[in-house]
């Protein structure tokens, strides 16, 4: 027998607990796990640490960037958390985020003592950690970002794939495809592919040999770049050849999706370093040119620029081999994710992945999914209150089976479309 329908009253409470207890999959951080040694990021100093809340901090202090960056990274945390926590009420995004993490984590944000906050992470390893932080995140599993142009990392990658079910691979080609012959060429080289700055033939061969390597290597999730707004396909640049060239052809051959993660200006302030990257609006036109002239390739995507998420919404309903994904980074504010969401679900139904975390240290999970659910939760309400005026009728089970493919089985079909 069907399930009942729920009472007009039911339904804010049911589409509550549904997203609440939905266990999510987070398709995209910067998140590592402990095999990667330095590359994971956790505890305190690092929390606050975040880029994000060190762009917000060189505004209101005044010691100036040069000062900053000379002293240490306890010195960098404390005089974060004296500038943005008690010298000024921390209600940007970023500063709520701590607080929030903080509290669900067990340690106490409202005694403002941070010397007491160290006390409580000394007292925690980091496997505790992930534990507690994926627990109060609620989500079953993230996926890294690996950058096989990474020494370091791809030291790791070449002693075998860390067999961790929870920290799953995606392999990411910035260097390729944003800075071939100053950072790409070099390492192809060093790895022993015979490329070079021309894009010969046999080098091109070379690459596709390097990304189906790396695709051995990893078995990631997808493939993914980050590019400007002025990103233009088809184009004829070595970037236009190579995703012509090399990262299609073993795109589709390998069933590995394409991401695409659009308008982002890098270093439009270098002294800030890695906070000083910026956005604008792209040209939407590159990516319905990717998806219509490979309509067998499968390609994620989500744009920097809160002008771009409308158009985006618009080439989504003509391009079933496009999924698009998440609010990223400037647009995970909860007024922007409640409008993109919104937008989204008006003009896409239900298909879309409505969030990642972009996590870069390790506790940022216990905040981002809190506050993504929070806002994602209310905007679903909404609509199916306004499906209930209308006269239609949802069950708990049709709750939760669109919940769940929202936080998982949207990204899983996808993949295995794709395969
Ligand atoms: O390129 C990316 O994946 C961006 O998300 C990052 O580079 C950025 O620094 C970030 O952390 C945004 O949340
Ligand atoms: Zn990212």
């Amino acid at each position: 027998m069907a399930a009942p329908p729920l009472s007009y009253d039911e339904i804010s409470p049911a589409v509550e607990r549904a997203v609440q207890s939905q266990r999510a999959l987070d398709i995209h951080t910067h998140l590592f796990s402990p095999e990667f040694g330095a590359h994971m990021l956790w505890g305190i100093d690092e929390l606050l640490n975040y880029h994000y809340l060190i762009a917000e901090t060189l505004r209101q202090s005044d010691i100036g960037v040069d000062a900053f960056w000379k002293m240490n990274r306890a010195q960098q945390a404390d005089h974060i958390w004296q500038t943005l926590f008690i010298e000024n009420s921390p209600v940007s995004e970023a500063c709520r985020g701590v607080i929030t993490a903080l509290k669900t984590l067990g340690a106490d944000p409202a005694e403002r003592d941070l010397n007491r906050i160290r006390e409580f992470f000394a007292d925690t390893t980091a496997d505790e950690m992930i534990d507690r932080a994926f627990k109060a995140a609620n989500i079953g599993a993230v996926v890294m970002t690996n950058d096989p142009f990474d020494e370091e990392e791809a030291r790791v990658w070449f002693k075998g794939r860390p067999p961790n079910e929870r920290f799953l691979p995606a392999l990411r080609i910035d260097p390729l495809l944003n800075d071939y012959e100053e950072q790409a060429l070099p390492t192809l080289l060093a790895q022993g592919y015979h490329a070079d700055a021309a894009l010969s033939k046999q080098c091109l061969g070379e690459i596709r040999k390097f990304i189906n390597d790396w695709i051995d290597r990893m078995d990631p999730l997808y493939m993914a770049v980050s590019l400007p707004p002025d990103f233009a396909y088809p184009e004829e640049s070595i970037r236009g050849e190579l995703i012509r060239q090399c990262v299609l052809p073993v795109s589709y051959f390998r069933g590995v999706p394409f991401a695409l993660m659009i308008g982002v200006k890098r270093q439009v302030n270098p002294s800030l370093r890695m906070a000083g990257d910026g956005c604008a609006k792209a040209d939407m036109s590159a990516l319905e040119r990717l998806c219509a002239e490979n309509p067998n390739n499968a390609f994620l995507t989500t744009f920097l620029s809160r002008e771009n998420q409308h158009e985006l919404c618009v080439a989504a309903r003509k391009f079933p081999n496009l999924l698009v994904f998440g609010c990223w980074w400037f647009m995970n504010n909860p007024s922007v994710v409640e409008e993109i969401t919104c937008e989204r679900a008006e003009l896409l139904g239900l298909s879309f992945i409505p969030q990642h975390s972009d996590a870069r240290i390790l506790e940022q999970l216990a905040y981002k999914w809190p506050h993504a659910r929070e806002t994602i939760g209310s905007v679903l309400a909404e609509k199916y209150r306004g499906l209930a005026a209308s006269g239609w009728r949802v069950s708990a089970a049709e709750l939760e089976r669109d919940v769940h493919n929202l936080f998982v089985g949207n990204f899983q079909r996808f993949l295995e479309r794709a395969s």
